[in-house]
């Protein structure tokens, strides 16, 4: 089938930022039968500086015409079977490593619509088109329970994601739940810490009281023991530091902690703060240069998972470059950092060569569509990280019970043995 008319609209994210949706018409030539899919493109807030290029110059509406004009002529044709041709097309009309002149918005957006229109012609899930008949191990959700940095706007802790992940779930439906009911039982012990807090949420759907970094920290871990010893089921906390946005160029600004670190004191505050706390995902520890650190951070704790967001911005050439010196054990891959899902595949391709998780993973500004939900299982992840609360949210961790139950029998899901 192909692709007879390709469509762009501007639409929102759950933060209410602007963001691209693409549609296109695909269309069999022998048959005459017709069907139409959908994508938009997530956006995050604390992006990576190595990050494809969002919007090109001139913002959302030089998207719009960069599509009408460059993309949308040059895919009409292309045969939706392969969707890496589409991919490769994009490359070709931007010419550009960041899409400096479509945008990665733009990209993504295409990207997803054409994988969709891929599946839906073949009549098989997106999950399977993505990662053949045998992909289906499901992967262990990580959600963000309670929220700070540029995602609060300032207004709660310093440090970005305080996160849980169920470790050994018997089933996708469990693994949701454990998340669901820690995320409920953590407002009964922010309460007593924070009497004033009216149950502000963040735009993950995080909770946002305004208490430092080692109280979230230690209020995460009672609401995870709890759940944890009701349904029997081993749960892992962790954070995403997001580190970048807290680097000035010479330090670690702790804002609302009124406190700044070095390089050093960084490095021994994260180091104390795995040992005390126990955690068992680490993001973003170290601004988005600071390979070193991370390696060795990595070092000591091996049998975590020391994980590259901003770090690797889903681009092969900086996960080899990790993967050389041993800077991580887990990659985040959000496909809308590199602009298309043929470039995602091949970061996962870079992560499995040097024995890293992979993670694959929502945007702060994300959407109601499900498909990372299936690029997750297509991908063979270990970990999705898509949030807990929130449409936005629940839509994958929906998709993915729903995944599940198509499988039936054949699912397995993903088990982590830390200690
Ligand atoms: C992150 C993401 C998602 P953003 O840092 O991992 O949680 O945030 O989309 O704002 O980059
Ligand atoms: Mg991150």
């Amino acid at each position: 089938m192909q692709i007879s008319d390709a469509w762009i609209r501007k639409v929102f994210t759950g933060r209410g930022d602007v963001t691209v949706e693409v549609e296109l018409t695909v269309e069999d030539s022998v048959t005459g039968d017709v069907l139409v899919t959908r994508a938009a493109a997530p956006a995050g807030a604390s992006r990576g500086a190595h990050e494809v290029l969002y919007f090109p110059e001139g913002g959302v509406d030089a998207a719009l015409a960069a599509f009408e004009k460059l993309v949308a002529p040059e895919i009409v044709g292309l045969d939706v079977t392969e969707p890496y041709s589409t991919d490769g097309k994009l490359e070709e009309v931007d010419g550009t490593q960041r899409f400096e002149k479509i945008g990665g918005a733009v990209a993504i957006a295409t990207s997803f619509a054409a994988a969709e229109a891929g599946a839906a012609s073949l009549g098989v899930p997106l999950y399977s088109f993505i990662g053949g008949a045998y992909a289906r191990r499901l992967p262990l959700p990580l959600g963000n329970v309670i929220g700070g940095g540029k995602h609060s706007r300032g207004l709660g802790p310093d440090i970005q994601e305080f996160l849980a992940m169920p470790l050994n779930p018997p089933d996708i439906y469990t693994a949701v739940y454990t998340n669901v009911e820690i995320h409920k039982r953590v407002l009964k012990y922010i309460l007593k810490v924070d009497t004033s807090f009216t149950g502000g949420k963040n735009d993950e759907g995080a909770w946002t009281p305004r208490i430092s970094s080692t109280t979230a920290l230690k209020i995460l871990r009672e609401a995870a023991r709890e759940v944890s010893g009701e349904l029997g089921v081993e749960v892992g906390i962790g954070v995403d530091v997001a580190a970048s946005s807290l680097w000035n160029g010479e330090k670690y600004v702790y804002k609302n902690e009124g406190v700044k670190r070095d390089p050093r004191e960084q490095f021994e505050f994260i180091a104390k703060l795995i040992e005390e706390y126990d955690l068992v995902y680490v993001e973003d520890p170290f601004h988005e240069e600071d390979f070193q650190s991370f390696a060795e951070l990595r070092d000591r704790f091996k049998d975590r998972l020391i994980v590259g967001d901003d770090l690797f911005v889903t681009n092969p050439e900086r996960i080899k470059k990790g993967g050389k010196i041993g800077a991580a054990t887990g990659v985040i891959i959000k496909p809308d950092q590199i602009g298309t899902l043929l470039r995602a595949h091949q970061a996962v391709s870079a992560a499995r060569e040097f024995g890293m998780r992979v993670i694959v993973s929502h945007r702060s500004g994300d959407t109601e569509y499900k498909t990372l939900a299936h690029i997750a299982v297509g991908f063979g992840a270990e970990v999705i990280k898509t949030g807990i609360m929130g449409g936005e949210r629940t839509a994958k961790l929906n998709e993915l019970i729903r995944i599940g139950d198509y499988l039936g029998k054949w699912a397995t899901i993903t088990q982590i043995r830390i200690h």
